[in-house]
């Protein structure tokens, strides 16, 4: 970082030096003065913006940067007028980054405050559950979200035997998990996911096309998949007659079936791993627990891919630990 500021710096000197031996110094000024109303406009760039949208606005302030640079210095070379503002944008965009901020001074506040925003991430889970279902409760999906990215977290608890008015507020069916963000409070797994994955390109794809993929298999892990292996599950806990289950069986196999060229032919969902692979591993990783994918080995192997990831490691053996301290 130190030393692209250096060389940005060496580009301004001789520029300055060059105008003023061209007599064009006034000019050189007025453009530096404008350079710097531009990079506090870039100031207001959109903070909790999808990776796309903050590319997007870096290339228009290149363009706008260099534009200017090449209309009110008609000395410099345009080539260097473009590597300048390239120059200029990569070390706001590095320097507007959680833990990534290396220059002191007003970009690195932006830095800050998303750290700080970051910091107020706030997942509820119970405070105690039975033994069978521990860890496969849903704030393993939230857990393992913010391990594979990242960011900060702390967990908090709502009793589970006395759900009250203040969990309604947060769950209206009196489930978990739910997750604050500053003052929003969102439920449902699926919902809180996405949400995080606007936060990092860990969790969704950059690109408009894999982002619409992992959204779309989002969806699919859910009402899809998860529909069908979750009452198939009831059969399994012995919660349902098994006599009855054959409906249930046949339509898992059906989505199964499907699933399995889908995943024979790809690692992860949506091209490289997301919020997608996180939803729909964990829906199968309950089908797993009753030996339900051993007629489908790319679905099992997938599965296997998944949940040997250190931030799936990490987020059982927390939510295993947080259900244990309560005994
Ligand atoms: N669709 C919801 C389902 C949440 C859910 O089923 N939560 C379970 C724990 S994994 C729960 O709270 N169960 C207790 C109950 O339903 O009373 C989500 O994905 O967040």
């Amino acid at each position: 970082m130190a030393a692209l500021l250096a060389s940005l710096m060496g580009f301004v000197r001789t520029d300055l030096e060059e105008a003023k031996q061209q007599g064009m110094l006034g000019k050189c000024l007025r453009a530096s003065f404008l350079g710097v109303g531009l990079i506090a406009a870039a100031f207001t760039y959109p903070v909790e913006s999808p990776a796309m949208e903050g590319t997007a606005h870096d290339l228009r302030l290149v363009v706008w940067v260099a534009s200017l640079g090449v209309h009110a210095c008609p000395g410099c070379a345009p080539s260097r007028c473009v590597a300048g503002a390239t120059s200029l944008v990569a070390v706001l965009r590095l320097n507007t980054q959680p833990g990534v901020a290396l220059v002191t001074g007003p970009t690195s506040h932006i830095a800050l405050h998303r750290e700080h925003r970051m910091a107020e991430l706030v997942l509820t889970t119970y405070d105690w559950v039975p033994k069978t279902p521990r860890g496969y409760v849903r704030d393993l999906r939230v857990r393992w979200a913010l391990e594979e990215a990242g960011l900060p977290y702390r967990v908090e608890s709502t009793p589970f035997r006395n759900r009250n008015a203040e969990h309604l507020t947060h769950q209206p069916f009196a489930q978990v998990p739910w997750l604050t963000d500053g003052d929003l409070s969102l439920f449902e797994s699926g919902a809180i996911l996405l949400h995080l994955g606007e936060r990092s390109p860990a969790l969704m794809p950059a690109d408009p096309r894999g982002r619409a993929e992992a959204i779309e298999w989002v969806i699919a892990a859910l009402n899809s998949v998860e529909m069908a292996s979750l009452p198939w599950s009831f059969f399994q806990f012995g919660m349902a007659d098994k006599a009855a289950s054959k409906p249930f069986d046949d339509f898992l196999k059906l989505r199964l079936d499907r699933l399995e060229p889908v995943l024979a032919g790809r690692d992860w969902l949506a091209g490289s791993f997301s919020v997608a692979d996180i939803l729909m591993a964990d829906v199968l990783r309950l089908v797993v627990r009753f030996d339900g994918l051993a007629a489908h080995p790319a679905c099992l192997a997938y599965v296997g891919r998944a949940t040997t990831r250190p931030a799936f490691t990490k987020a059982h053996a927390d939510q295993m630990a947080h259900f244990a301290a309560a005994d």
